[in-house]
């Protein structure tokens, strides 16, 4: 409860920092027993969608037109015959008629977009994945930041969904400015992320969307790794929409 009208969130041209505190609920059409938290869409400009969803035991996502990216944030899914724990993904195709369901109280960070075709390239297929199977990369050489793909490295996918982890201590070693723009969701730890001319401190639980040239910084603060999950469109070009 909060009295005096004071958030950390933030609404601005290019960019966008949703602290939980701010967090609206509403279902989305074909949920049950499960809420969204709906963190961005193309209301605010972006070309995608992304929201929490929330399951209680029993629930379930609605089906989805677009292709959709699930990542499970707390508790167990189910996708389709497989059983996915904290860290696990699965990636969807357009119109794929696999449940996404729970048995137990879960938490889901589910991204969705339109598929764009690239000529001559077959759309990928539904696939579940773990990010702990997944070897790490430094940052631009830098062991401080590790770097883990959860799609993989193929022009069948048009976007990235990638978590960076963050020694205490550790920045992106220059401002980002780039035409993708980004849905980020902080996992753990905290620190302050440049967006555009602000500087924010933000922590675990905090959602941020990065319009395309967005300006974008991170130093990790803290005692703790700082780490997030980062989207953004990709291996496409950028006159193909
Ligand atoms: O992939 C990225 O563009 C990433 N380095 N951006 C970010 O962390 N804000
Ligand atoms: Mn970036």
């Amino acid at each position: 409860m909060q009295r005096f009208g004071f958030t950390r969130s933030a609404n601005r041209a290019d960019h966008l920092l949703l602290t939980p505190d701010t967090f609206v609920r509403a279902p989305l059409p074909g949920m049950n027993n499960a809420t969204a938290i709906i963190h961005v869409a193309p209301a605010v400009g972006a070309a995608f969608t992304q929201y929490t969803a929330e399951f209680e035991p029993g629930g379930a996502l609605g089906p989805a037109e677009d292709q959709r990216f699930v990542y499970v944030l707390e508790g167990e899914l189910s996708v389709g015959e497989q059983t996915l724990s904290v860290g696990d993904y699965a990636y969807l195709p357009a119109c794929d008629a696999a449940p996404v369901t729970a048995q137990i109280k879960a938490r889901a960070a589910v991204i969705e977009k339109p598929y764009q075709e690239l000529p001559g390239k077959t759309g990928p297929a539904m696939f579940t994945g773990r990010e702990c199977a997944i070897a790490s990369k430094p940052l631009l050489d830098d062991a401080a930041i590790e770097v883990r793909c959860l799609l993989p490295d193929d022009f069948a996918f048009d976007f990235a969904v990638n978590t960076m982890t963050y020694q205490p201590g550790a920045t992106l070693p220059m401002v980002e400015i780039h035409v993708m723009e980004h849905g980020l969701v902080m996992l753990a730890g905290g620190g302050i992320y440049r967006l555009s001319d602000d500087w924010y401190p933000v922590t675990e639980g905090d959602f941020i969307w990065m319009a395309p040239y967005c300006p974008q910084w991170f130093g990790a603060l803290g005692k703790v790794p700082a780490k997030y999950l980062i989207y953004k469109d990709w291996n496409r070009h950028p006159q193909e929409s």
